[in-house]
């Protein structure tokens, strides 16, 4: 038997994750309500009625902004995407549709089976799988379609969103093209769906569960991941295993992943064939009111960028090299550039990029700019994909609140 050094995650994970649980007492997961935290931190998101909890005493998490108990939705607060390109664990967002989430797993006895329309149904454990798959890695943006959903104008219903409904991690696990290949997909196969272990509380309510074409899935870079950033999952992104969906939106990362069902039909359950839809057009763009727009599945990621070390109303020196810095990624794409406006969107000069950690993941970008002009300063960011594919200069509409990805800016205060 080989050695694996992802072997220890599992057989210290119980304990560990038992340790933090067992503080807030048997409801766990179902998070502990603002005022039984105690908690009279807040932080100001930057739309109205933006004030939120800033919590840090939920389950392997460490200061977050709390969006809503049950089912759990937790924001990573902004200023996190300023320390490096990888969110850490403990600040990642969280988002779970349905209240009824485990507690507890145990790793010795969890089970991952592949069944449907394939040659070899099977079920392995988590040192099975760790074990008898080849591991691979990369590098990916997890980003919930309604992102930013809180700058929508008029507003929509659904979390309200600032920018934190995203993080960037290292993942480490199996390619679903190794699973799939070990059953032997049959012919006529469409889709494969992906159920996890959480469920409503009512029997009725349908189970979380997301499907994407075979193709897709035999890609060679749509994996289950078992680490994040080198350490197991934390339960609330999806301990032990969780599908990655590189480029893709995040509804399509189904976790605590226990099931997997080769279809040889497209895929009915509500979450797939029902929920999601967006616009069938480029930015998922309608007037408001708008109707008998063809809806389509959310899917690929557009580009993105943000400024993390300055935020609008920032005061800076006037005539003092100033530096501005932030993250952008190209979604689904490359990023082929990111460029600065300081006149209106008029010009833009290109920021320079630091290290490029593959084509999925966040990056950061810098320039350093001095300001000769006292007053009020508008600074503009945009990407650009590998594809040419630019971000738009006004917002996207749509009921759901999904895909925005407007340029963004800020005014600062030169002094
Ligand atoms: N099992 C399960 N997986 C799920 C969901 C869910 O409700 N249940 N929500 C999805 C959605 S909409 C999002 S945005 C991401 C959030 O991932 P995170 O909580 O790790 O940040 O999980 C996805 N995977
Ligand atoms: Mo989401």
């Amino acid at each position: 038997m080989s050695m694996n050094k992802y072997d220890f995650l599992f057989l210290q994970q119980r304990r560990k994750v038992l340790g933090k649980l067992g503080a807030l007492g048997i409801a766990a997961l179902g998070l502990p309500t603002i005022s039984e935290a105690g908690q009279t931190d807040t932080i100001q998101l930057p739309f109205e009625n933006g004030e939120r909890p800033l919590v840090s005493d939920l389950p392997q998490k460490g200061s977050v902004i709390l969006q809503r108990n049950r089912p759990p939705l937790i924001e990573t607060p902004f200023e996190v995407f300023d320390h490096g390109v990888l969110t850490p664990n403990d600040r990642f967002y969280v988002r779970w549709h349905l209240a009824s989430i485990p507690t507890t797993i145990d790793p010795r006895t969890y089970r991952l089976s592949l069944h449907g329309n394939v040659e070899k149904p099977f079920s392995v454990s988590l040192n099975e799988l760790v074990k008898g798959f080849p591991r691979f890695d990369i590098v990916a943006v997890n980003q919930c379609s309604g992102n930013s959903r809180g700058f929508f104008s008029p507003r929509v219903p659904g979390g309200q969103w600032a920018n934190g409904a995203m993080g960037n991690a290292r993942w480490t696990g199996v390619r679903l093209k190794d699973l799939l290949n070990h059953a032997g997909v049959r012919e006529k196969s469409i889709c494969v769906r992906f159920n996890g272990l959480d469920s409503g509380v009512i029997p009725q309510t349908p189970k979380f569960m997301k499907s994407l074409a075979v193709d897709h899935v035999l890609d060679g870079e749509v994996m289950l991941a078992y680490a994040m950033n080198g350490e197991p999952l934390p339960v609330m992104n999806g301990f032990p295993l969780r599908l990655v969906v590189p480029g893709w939106y995040a509804t399509y990362w189904v976790k605590m992943v226990d099931d997997i069902e080769v279809l040889d039909r497209p895929d009915d359950n509500f979450w797939t064939a029902t929920a999601y839809k967006v616009p069938d057009n480029h930015f998922a763009n309608v007037h408001p009111g708008q109707t008998g727009v063809k809806q389509v599945p959310i899917s690929k990621m557009l580009p993105r960028s943000f400024f993390t070390n300055v935020k609008d109303g920032d005061t800076v020196r006037v005539s003092t090299p100033t530096l501005v810095r932030g993250i952008a990624f190209g979604g689904v794409n490359a990023l082929r550039a990111v460029q600065l406006s300081f006149d209106g969107g008029r010009t833009w000069r290109d920021a320079q990029l630091g290290t490029d950690y593959g084509r999925y993941s966040f990056r950061q970008w810098q320039t350093t700019v001095t300001f000769t002009q006292l007053g009020r300063q508008q600074v503009m960011v945009r990407a650009t994909d590998s594809t040419g594919q630019v971000q738009p200069s006004t917002p996207n509409w749509n009921a759901a609140g999904f895909m925005r990805n407007v340029i963004e800016s800020v005014n600062l205060n030169v002094a």
